[in-house]
């Protein structure tokens, strides 16, 4: 597979010039300026790729065109945004760029609770709580019928949780879930967004009455809109599975499991509506077996994240593992797609925070020497496989 890397672009502390150094072959970047709903400029995209290029890389995957609010709720400006999506796909196709990642969660896209967990071998790293989200969701959204989705002993957790809680550790619960995690891939929230927590509602409300019937038929009318300019250029469209894999906060989501992702390469049966593989995604979620997905699903994979997890069925909880270890089994998947798919991009997915990361403006998940400890490993599974 071609090694990719997440670049945060000309702002990002990781220059160009030290993904060569690692090995790096490609990059995978987005026009993060750019707000959902809006067309990517030709000038703006030919000037990063320009960058790119100019360091001896090659622009490999965008991550993430980001799909708009409006698009995935079917919303009055659905149309005039699926035309801007059309001519951003153009624009890019046009310039060779031809993977293009997105995903189809509403409102929120990723959800950790917390952003520094700390591990046994002191490294830090990303952890969903299960009793923290809920605490979250029932006494600090205050999302009506809320509690009916939690189990009993989550509930319990919760509720203690919120006795205690100080007004600091609730500011930072609100900040990690709907702030640092999403501020750099989502453009729903940033740093600039005043009361979060009534943004955060308001969206909410616009998906009243949205199940995951009508999800699926606007994610359905989306790809049937944007699949002829992807076969004139020859884009694959690859969609992100949903972090975490199962519905949250009484919204929909619709590609968790093995039927989803199913019903979702049939619903347009064309080899540029693909998947992303996320191995980190996928594995969060005790119902998936990653290994069966990774051989069912490998020929419509467009794009690989390399990211293991594990979880406790038991209290509800995940956190990020090893690339080693864990629910990704990575050592077996990645021949799988190598044989399957020598060319596709992969990248690693987040690393734990170690030897300094914790000091540097990294984005929650991307730190330097994690993500680079993770890319030897990964790059050890690989050259096992790889044919000469
Ligand atoms: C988080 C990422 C996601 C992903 C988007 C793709 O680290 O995996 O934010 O980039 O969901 O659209």
């Amino acid at each position: 597979m071609q090694l990719t890397w997440r670049w945060f672009g000309r702002k990002d502390p990781i220059s160009l010039q030290m993904l060569r150094q690692i090995g790096i072959e490609g990059i995978v970047t987005s026009l993060y300026e750019i707000s959902p709903g809006k067309i990517w400029p030709t000038e703006q995209i030919a000037d990063l790729n320009d960058c790119i290029k100019s360091s001896g890389l090659v622009w490999s995957v965008v991550e993430s065109l980001p799909v708009s609010e409006e698009i995935k709720r079917g919303g009055p400006l659905r149309e005039e945004h699926i035309a801007n999506y059309i001519t951003s796909l153009e624009n890019l196709g046009r310039l060779g760029i031809r993977t293009v990642c997105y995903n189809f969660m509403p409102v929120i896209d990723w959800i950790r609770t917390d952003l520094a967990r700390e591990r046994a071998d002191g490294t830090t790293g990303l952890y969903f709580d299960a009793a923290r989200f809920a605490c979250f969701d029932i006494h600090i959204l205050e999302r009506e019928g809320a509690r009916k989705d939690y189990t009993a002993s989550v509930l319990e957790r919760a509720d203690a949780l919120a006795k205690t809680i100080t007004k600091a550790e609730r500011d930072e619960l609100i900040d990690s879930i709907i702030i640092k995690t999403q501020g750099f891939v989502c453009g729903n929230f940033d740093d600039d967004t005043i009361n979060p927590v009534g943004a955060f509602r308001e969206l909410l409300a616009q998906y009243e009455g949205i199940d995951t019937d009508a999800l699926r038929s606007n994610l359905k009318y989306f790809l049937e809109r944007i699949m002829p300019v992807c076969n004139e250029y020859d884009i694959r469209m690859c969609i992100h599975p949903d972090d975490p894999p199962f519905p949250v906060l009484g919204l929909p989501r619709i590609c968790g499991n093995k039927e989803d992702i199913e019903w979702i390469l049939n619903a347009v049966d064309d080899i540029h509506n693909g998947l992303t593989f996320c191995a980190g995604s996928l594995s969060a979620g005790a119902h998936n077996d990653v290994r069966e997905l990774a051989d069912l699903f490998a020929d419509r994979t467009a794009f690989v994240h390399l990211r293991s997890t594990d979880c406790n069925p038991q209290t509800g909880d995940f956190w990020e593992e090893s690339h080693l270890k864990g629910r990704g089994y990575l050592k077996e998947i990645i021949p799988i797609f190598e044989t399957r798919q020598p060319q596709l991009p992969m990248r690693v997915d987040h690393g734990q925070c170690m030897l300094g990361d914790d000091k540097m403006p990294y984005n929650p998940g991307y730190s330097f020497h994690g993500r680079m400890h993770a890319l030897g490993q990964v790059m050890g599974m690989m050259a096992m496989v790889k044919k000469d």
